[in-house]
């Protein structure tokens, strides 16, 4: 077989020069030789960024918190509790496959409220961080909703869910979401879509700090998405990644999981303590399916276990351990919630500076949603041409969609920025 394909290859290319053919004759011997390249992720950005050798440069591209000096940060409170993880001289045996249950209990009080009348029949799993949460999901929605296996997303949305859902064996569509000429909310095509869309489709709804817009429903107009969706028998899957993120106030931000759930949605949710925990390469997070009762949970929970065993068998063990230290202990509880309110408000402040930086400069452009949309990103209207100018000729780096991660933004390198933004866009 090898050899017929070289040979056909060797008829093929008898007119191109010998570096060519070697090649040809390489790659089609491989066993990968139809493996096509495909585009750089999200992680690209950072290479492309590493790569540049200018002092000056800026990576605005993936969504991780940075302090006022442009370092990653690690919350004393984080710090403190893996002191005590430590020191507690815990066994390495394997958890669970629903994972570290005090992890887990204290995560559904964070999400749902510590009086919900979801806890008592919540099925709840650890998973590989919000990802990871958002994969079990759609494997368990694509095993048993009894509804067409079909999951709408925002326009636009993480530009990672449709491949999520997608490699879980969902058909993905859209919503309206967002209006580019108001830059906010096209909170009439959202709910003209959530009613066009078939009786008991499944609806993903990003909980607070939409990614990559910045652009949230008010808590009025959650209580219109909840009676629409509600109305239409839709179901409703909640991204929260970014509890405590958007307002500095994990109660605030987790209006829309709870007013849902009050309101008897069933919802499920996939959680992340990437952000708010800042525990990113630890992969904290968790998915929960709220059950009509005990009975129902009983089976969901089933199933759940049955679907992740062959996945990756049981979750991590020691960024659980960190992060059920904090939510169960009052005093490091409560510096927490302290330094998740210090990192949004940098984040506010330098939205802040960087819309002041650009008047100064004599921009004639309306900035002030910089200023409203909430979270880590600002989605500045730049195109993929002038994100390109960006990289290219100034070296800030960031996604093609014109998405900025404010939390990259420091005292330092904001002035920079808004140049660079005012000599690509005026
Ligand atoms: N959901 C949304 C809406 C997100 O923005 C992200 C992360 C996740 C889930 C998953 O995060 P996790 O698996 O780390 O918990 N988005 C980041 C990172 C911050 C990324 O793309 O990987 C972003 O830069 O958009």
């Amino acid at each position: 077989m090898l050899s017929t394909l070289r040979v056909a290859t060797r008829g093929a290319v008898v007119a191109r020069s010998a570096s060519a053919f070697r090649f040809q004759a390489v790659r089609a011997g491989s066993t990968w030789a139809n493996v096509p390249q495909g585009p750089p992720a999200i992680l690209g950005i950072t290479e492309a960024f590493k790569a540049d050798s200018f002092d000056k440069k800026i990576n605005l591209g993936v969504g991780a918190y940075r302090d006022d000096k442009g370092k990653p940060y690690v919350l004393p409170s984080v710090r403190a509790a893996e002191q005590k993880v430590v020191s507690n001289n815990l066994n390495k045996e394997y958890a669970g496959i629903t994972g570290v249950p005090e992890f887990t209990k204290s995560a559904a009080v964070l999400a749902y409220g510590k009086d919900s009348s979801a806890l008592d029949r919540l099925v709840i799993t650890q998973s590989i961080s919000g990802t990871g949460a958002l994969r079990i999901g759609g494997a368990f929605l694509q095993r048993f909703y009894p509804g067409a296996k079909k999951i709408y997303i925002p326009n636009p949305s993480w530009a990672n869910h449709g491949a999520v859902f997608k490699d879980s064996g969902l058909e993905v569509d859209k919503y309206r979401y967002y209006d580019p000429k108001s830059i906010g909310l096209d909170f009439e095509g959202m709910v003209a879509d959530l009613k066009a869309a078939p009786k008991g489709s499944i609806f993903l709804f990003h909980a607070c700090a939409h990614n990559p817009t910045g652009v949230d429903p008010t808590p009025e107009q959650w209580k219109e998405i909840s009676a629409v969706v509600k109305e239409a028998g839709h179901y409703a899957f909640f991204d929260m990644a970014y509890q405590g993120f958007a307002s500095g106030d994990t109660n605030k931000d987790a209006f829309a999981v709870r007013h849902f759930v009050a309101e008897g949605h069933n919802i499920c949710l996939a959680q992340s303590f990437a952000k708010n925990m800042g525990l990113y390469g630890e992969r904290v997070g968790a998915f929960s399916i709220v059950a009509k009762d005990a009975e129902e949970k009983k089976r969901i929970d089933s199933q759940v276990k049955i679907l992740v065993r062959p996945l990756y068998s049981n979750p991590p063990i020691h960024g659980a351990r960190i992060a059920a230290e904090i939510l169960n202990d009052a005093t490091l509880h409560k510096q927490w919630l302290a330094e998740v309110k210090e990192m949004a408000d940098r984040i506010i402040t330098m939205r802040a500076l960087l819309k002041d930086n650009l008047e100064k400069l004599g921009s004639k452009h309306d900035w002030s949603h910089i200023t409203s949309q909430i979270g880590m990103f600002a989605y500045t209207g730049l195109t993929a041409a002038q994100m390109d100018s960006l990289a290219k000729e100034h070296s800030v780096y960031a996604t093609k969609d014109g998405r900025i991660s404010v939390a990259g933004i420091t005292s330092e390198n904001v002035g920079r920025l808004a140049e660079a933004i005012y000599k690509v866009k005026g």
